[in-house]
């Protein structure tokens, strides 16, 4: 299907993105950005996966935006950093976290700047032992981006999130599991074995309830008590209205496992 920047396929209600440029550690171009929009297109469509794994191939997830893109080198004056952001990374975090499934970042080696974001705005985030986390920006003179500056204090405090992105040293995974910046680190040989068996469980699991969780969650970071209280109700109501709540009831009560349809 798409075969060239980055992998991707749909199995049994599973799609999975494979970031690949491995020569180049699946840093980041403006057709990698393209072909993850075509394949986000692709998942989007109603009935088309239940869950998406993002992954890399080779040894790191990735390292960022490609800094040897021609659009970065000459005068600054030639380029603004701000527009890949603007056109790329933030219409596809957007779309991640608006996507109606789970969303899981099996990162298999070293994100680093843009990247690492992009696998902290995925919904659950596996990560082998050997893989890091590194908020490489400051290196080059530029500020967390990619929704970092939100994410981190968000999930480990701002001493922590001062930290990482001042003095941009790589975060083990085990660490981040840790500090709780991640979901789960796992053996390397584990991960793809774990996030697929993650992936398929959820994929046959209550995939509207999921949706209505994430918009929940996510919407509690900017939400005083009561109005999370009032996003309960409404998101509640949706939940209650699904086929897979009838199910999950009659289930429960008749001592079976739930058969989940994702209606
Ligand atoms: C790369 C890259 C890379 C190109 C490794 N680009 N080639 C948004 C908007 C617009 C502008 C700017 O930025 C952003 C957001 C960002 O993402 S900014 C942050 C960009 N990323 C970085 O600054 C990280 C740069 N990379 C590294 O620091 C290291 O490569 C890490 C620590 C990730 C991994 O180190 P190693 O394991 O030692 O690998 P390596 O450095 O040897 O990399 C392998 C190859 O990949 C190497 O090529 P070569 O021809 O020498 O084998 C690197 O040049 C290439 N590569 N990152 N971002």
């Amino acid at each position: 299907m798409i075969n060239t920047t980055i992998l991707f396929e749909i199995a049994d209600d599973v799609a999975t993105i494979t970031l690949n440029r491995p020569e180049r550690l699946n840093s980041f171009t403006e057709q990698m950005h393209q072909e993850l929009r075509t394949a986000l297109d692709a998942v989007e469509k109603p009935g088309a996966a239940r869950a998406l794994i993002i992954t890399g191939a080779g040894r790191g997830f990735s390292a960022g935006q490609d800094l040897a893109e021609a659009a970065l080198t000459g005068e600054p004056k030639d380029f603004d950093v701000s527009s890949t952001l603007e056109r790329n990374y933030n219409v596809m975090l957007g779309r991640l976290r608006a996507l109606p499934m789970p969303v899981i970042a099996a990162v298999n080696g070293v994100a680093a700047g843009a990247a690492a974001n992009v696998a902290l705005a995925c919904d659950i985030v596996i990560a082998a032992r050997s893989a890091s986390f590194l908020q490489a920006f400051a290196k080059i003179a530029l500020i967390p981006d990619a929704g970092g500056t939100y994410s981190l204090p968000h999930r480990v405090g701002m001493a922590r999130a001062m930290g990482l992105a001042m003095l941009a040293e790589p975060l083990p995974a085990e660490k981040a599991e840790q500090w709780g910046l991640i979901w789960k680190c796992v053996d390397d040989d584990k991960l793809m074995d774990e996030a697929r068996g993650l992936a398929r469980r959820m994929a046959a699991g209550p995939t509207q309830a999921y949706a209505l969780i994430k918009r929940a969650l996510y919407a509690a970071a900017d939400n005083d008590f009561e109005t999370q209280l009032a996003v309960e109700v409404d998101l509640q109501r949706e939940a209650g209205k699904t086929e897979d709540f009838r199910e999950g009831v009659k289930a429960f009560l008749e001592k079976r496992p739930a058969r989940f349809t994702g209606r």
